[in-house]
């Protein structure tokens, strides 16, 4: 039997906000009684990316950037695996922005949450692709993940939580796991998640937070509309939070995994490796080759 590996206590900063994020997370899975053998949580490289080794479940600690692509070979080989990427900013929306795109695209059942700081926090405070201008001399704009994943037209699960309001945050993250189970496709969750050490934005954004949901007549369902909302909440200077965009329920791209796994056998993970199984399969093929 391989040797079970317990989390570890946490190495985070006191205060960090990605401690509001991993009991967001651990209240869902617990909310939607996830088995802690049929969790899988992908982590990518950074301070947030460690989440893994604090949490019970299968971790996997993966390159930087490449969170994503491994998070859906694991979900592809076992679709009964409830799988999460977890990583922060810098991963996710720099070396790893090729693949947070065609991981919108591809629509595999995975839940991807990224801790956004808009700082690389592991690496001491360095300007991330969300840093505000000006910060540590940075002369590039902000870029903003929900608007990307609003534009990417088989994304069918987006929202944004804040750390500093953790019981939203877990419904969130709730509701995203439930649309993999539901077999819809990928779900998106960033979570502001402040770094106390380096860019401590929790009193700005505690002022800054504004619901999408709780301006009157938006729908959630309407894409065009969700894009417009986000846009304008952020010309007043605040960040929308909330579930910004959920597809309707009879409309949305097919989740990959879906779609891929009747026209194999068996998913990878449980197929049969026996050589019982396999070597009548096999001598047919040599003897197709003469
Ligand atoms: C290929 C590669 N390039 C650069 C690094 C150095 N590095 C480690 S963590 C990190 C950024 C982390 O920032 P973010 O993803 O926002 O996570 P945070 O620490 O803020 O949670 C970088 C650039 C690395 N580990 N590997
Ligand atoms: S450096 Fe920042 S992001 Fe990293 S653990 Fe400390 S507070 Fe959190
Ligand atoms: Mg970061």
């Amino acid at each position: 039997m391989p040797e079970v590996v317990k989390p570890i206590p946490s190495t985070w900063c006191p205060g960090c906000g990605d401690f509001g994020v991993m009991a967001a997370l651990k209240n869902s899975l617990k909310a939607l009684s996830v088995p802690t053998e049929e969790t899988v949580i992908v982590g990518g490289i950074g301070c947030s990316g460690g989440i893994h080794n604090f949490l019970d479940g299968y971790g996997f600690h993966s390159l930087h950037g490449r969170l994503l692509p491994t998070a859906l070979g694991a979900k592809l080989a076992n679709p009964k695996l409830t799988v999460i990427a977890v990583g922060g900013d810098g991963d996710g929306y720099a070396i790893g922005m090729g693949h947070f795109i065609h991981s919108l695209k591809k629509n595999v059942d995975i839940t991807y949450i990224v801790m956004n700081n808009e700082t690389y926090g592991l690496t001491k405070g360095q300007p991330s692709p969300t840093a505000k201008v000006g910060f540590h001399g940075n002369l590039e704009g902000p870029f903003d993940a929900v608007l990307t994943a609003l534009s990417v037209s088989s994304a069918g699960y987006i929202a944004r939580g804040f750390s500093g309001a953790p019981r939203e945050a877990a419904q969130y993250i709730t509701e995203a796991i439930r649309y993999n189970k539901e077999r819809r496709g990928f779900a998106f969750v960033e979570i502001l998640s402040p770094c106390v050490t380096y860019n401590d934005t929790y009193q700005l954004w505690r002022q800054q937070v504004e619901s999408v949901e709780k301006i009157e007549g938006y729908d959630k369902s309407d894409r065009a509309k969700a894009f417009s909302t986000v846009l304008q909440v952020k010309e007043r200077g605040k960040i929308p939070v909330g579930q910004i965009f959920r597809v309707a329920d009879d409309k949305g791209a097919p989740a990959l995994d879906k779609t891929l796994l009747p026209m194999v056998e068996r998913s990878p993970a449980s197929a049969d490796i026996s050589l019982e199984h396999n070597l009548p399969k096999y001598q047919k093929l040599l003897a197709s080759l003469g």
